[in-house]
C-alpha cells in the first residue's frame, strides 16, 4: 500500500505562484528539454502525419540532444492540422479524449483539438497562473463573457477561474443588457472577454444610464484579438480598471499560453515551462534571436492528447527577456497576423496601426472599420471610424481629415476616412472583424 505524503495531501494554495513559475532561466531550459524529448518522441511514435513528415525530412526524436536541435525539425501549421482532420492528429486512444474543442477559421474545416484529463488540469492550471498574475484573487467573483462552446474561450477561462478558487458567472459573450444587469447586480470584481466586446459593455452601461466608472470591476483580463496599448489606456479610462492581456491559441492549448502581470503591464509572460517559443523570418523560416520581430512559432512541451511542435501561429510578435519571472520570456504584443497583413498598392500595414494612431486623435472613437475595394483598378482603403458621442460632427470630421494625414505620414499609404456617427458601426461579442475586402478576388 502506498502512503501518501503530507505534501501530496497539502492542497496547494492557489494564491501563491507554482514552484515552475519561480524557476530560473537554466532551471526551465534543463526542465524545457526532457520535456521536448518526450513530447517529439510522443508525437513522432503516436501519430502517423508526424512520423511521415519526420521521416521523410530525415530527421528523428533521438536528433534532439540540446535545445537548439528543435530547429533540425520541419514546422507544422494548420494545414497540416487540417488535413488529420477531425482526429488523426491524437496521440492517444479516443477514451482518453475528455474533451474536444474546435477553431473555425475562415475557410474550410475547423481544426480540431483534443484534451486528456492531464491537458485539462494543465490547462486549468496555466489560465489560473493568468489571473493570479493580472491580478484576479482566490474568492474573488469573476464575470467570464467569452464565448461558450467550441471556441477554447470560454471553457478555457472558465475551468482556470475554478482552479484558482474563485467563484465564475458562466456569461458567455451577447445579450450585453443582460451582462450589463448581471455585473451591476452580482458585482463582480473581474471581467474576462475580447478587448472589444469590453468597449461594447461600456456603451450597453451608459445605454442602462450606468457610468462605466462606477461598477464594481477592478481586473479585466483581455484577449483572443489583437489590441494596443493605446486600446488598453482607452479602455483603463473608460471603466477606472486595471486591464491586462492574456493570449493562446486552441492548437496549442487555448488562452493561458502566456499572461500579464497587473502590477507591471510590461507584456504578457510566456509560461515556458510547458511552451517552448521561437521566433521566425516568415519568409525565410530562419529562427531569429531574442528581441526581432518576426513570426511566432510554438511547441507544447507537455501535451498528450495532440502534440503540437513547431506550429506556426501566423502572430507577428518578438521575444523579450523575462522580468517578474525572470526564467520564461516575454512577447510583445501582436502587432498583426501574417494573414490579416493589408498590402496596399505595396505599403504593408496592420489594423493595430491604424488603431494606435486613431486613439491619438482626440473626438475619435475605437470603434472603427476598413474597407478595401478596387475602383479603377487601384486599390484603395477606407476607414469607416465613429466619432465620439461628446463631440459635434463637424469637431468629428476635423479629427477625421487628421487621420487621413497621420496615416498618410506615418504609414506611407493615402486612404480616405469617414467618419461615422456614434453607434453605427457592429459590435462583436467576441473577436471583432476589423478588414472587409471587397476586391474582386
Ligand atoms: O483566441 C484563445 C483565447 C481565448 C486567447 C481567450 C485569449 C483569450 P483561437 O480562437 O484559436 O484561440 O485564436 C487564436 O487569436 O493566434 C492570435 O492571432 C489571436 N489572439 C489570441 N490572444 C491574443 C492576444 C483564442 N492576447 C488567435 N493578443 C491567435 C493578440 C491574440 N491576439
Amino acid at each position: 500500500m502506498s502512503i501518501e505524503t503530507p505534501s501530496e495531501l497539502a492542497p496547494t494554495d492557489p494564491s501563491q505562484p507554482d514552484p515552475e513559475e519561480l524557476m530560473s532561466r537554466a532551471e526551465i531550459e534543463a526542465l524545457q528539454l526532457t520535456r521536448l524529448q518526450d513530447a517529439v518522441r510522443r508525437a513522432y511514435d503516436g501519430v502517423e502525419a508526424y512520423r511521415e513528415l519526420y521521416d521523410s525530412h530525415g530527421v528523428s526524436p533521438d536528433d534532439l540532444q540540446t535545445l537548439d536541435d528543435l530547429a533540425k525539425f520541419p514546422f507544422t501549421d494548420k494545414e497540416f492540422l487540417r488535413r488529420a482532420y477531425p482526429f488523426k492528429g491524437f496521440a492517444v486512444p479516443m477514451e482518453q479524449i475528455r474533451r474536444i474543442h474546435a477553431s473555425s477559421g475562415t475557410t474550410g474545416l475547423p481544426t480540431v483539438v483534443g484534451y486528456t484529463d492531464e491537458d485539462l488540469d494543465t490547462w486549468a492550471t496555466l489560465v489560473a497562473r493568468c489571473l493570479r498574475f493580472a491580478g484576479v484573487r482566490p474568492g474573488d467573483m469573476v464575470h467570464n463573457a467569452y464565448g461558450y462552446g467550441l471556441f477554447t474561450g470560454g471553457l478555457g477561462a472558465h475551468a482556470g477561474i475554478e482552479k484558482l478558487r474563485a467563484t465564475v458567472i458562466p456569461m458567455s459573450g451577447g445579450q450585453t443588457e443582460k451582462q450589463v444587469q448581471l455585473i451591476e447586480d452580482f458585482r463582480p470584481r473581474a471581467i474576462l472577454c475580447t478587448p472589444t466586446y469590453l468597449l461594447a459593455l461600456a456603451d450597453g452601461f451608459r445605454a442602462a444610464g450606468v457610468d462605466p466608472r462606477e461598477t464594481s470591476l477592478e481586473v479585466a483580463v483581455l484577449g483572443a484579438e489583437p489590441w494596443t496599448d493605446e486600446m488598453r489606456r482607452e479602455i483603463e479610462r473608460t471603466f477606472d480598471l486595471r486591464a491586462c492581456d492574456i493570449y493562446g491559441l486552441s492548437e496549442v492549448m487555448g488562452p493561458g499560453v502566456a499572461g500579464e502581470s497587473g502590477e507591471r503591464q510590461d507584456a504578457s509572460t510566456i509560461w515556458e515551462d510547458h511552451f517552448r517559443p521561437e521566433i521566425i523570418d516568415p519568409f525565410t523560416d530562419e529562427v531569429l534571436p531574442t528581441g526581432q520581430h518576426g513570426e511566432l512559432v510554438f511547441t507544447a512541451l507537455t501535451k498528450q492528447a495532440l502534440p503540437i511542435i513547431r506550429y506556426r501561429t501566423h502572430d507577428l510578435t518578438q521575444l523579450l527577456p523575462g522580468t517578474d519571472r525572470p526564467g520564461h520570456r516575454r512577447m510583445g504584443r501582436i502587432t498583426g497576423r501574417s494573414d490579416d497583413m493589408i498590402i496596399l498598392r505595396g505599403v504593408n500595414l496592420f489594423p493595430s496601426q491604424i488603431e494606435e494612431i486613431a486613439l491619438g486623435i482626440d473626438h475619435l472613437s475605437p470603434h472603427f472599420q476598413l474597407r478595401l475595394t478596387r475602383p479603377d483598378r487601384m486599390d484603395q482603403m477606407t476607414v469607416h471610424i465613429e466619432r465620439r458621442s461628446d463631440c459635434t460632427a463637424e469637431d468629428g470630421e476635423g479629427a477625421g481629415r487628421t487621420l487621413a494625414e497621420r496615416i498618410k505620414i506615418r504609414i506611407g499609404s493615402s486612404c480616405r476616412v469617414v467618419v461615422e456617427e456614434p453607434g453605427a458601426l457592429a459590435r462583436s461579442s467576441g473577436k471583432l472583424r476589423r478588414i472587409y475586402d471587397e476586391r474582386p478576388k
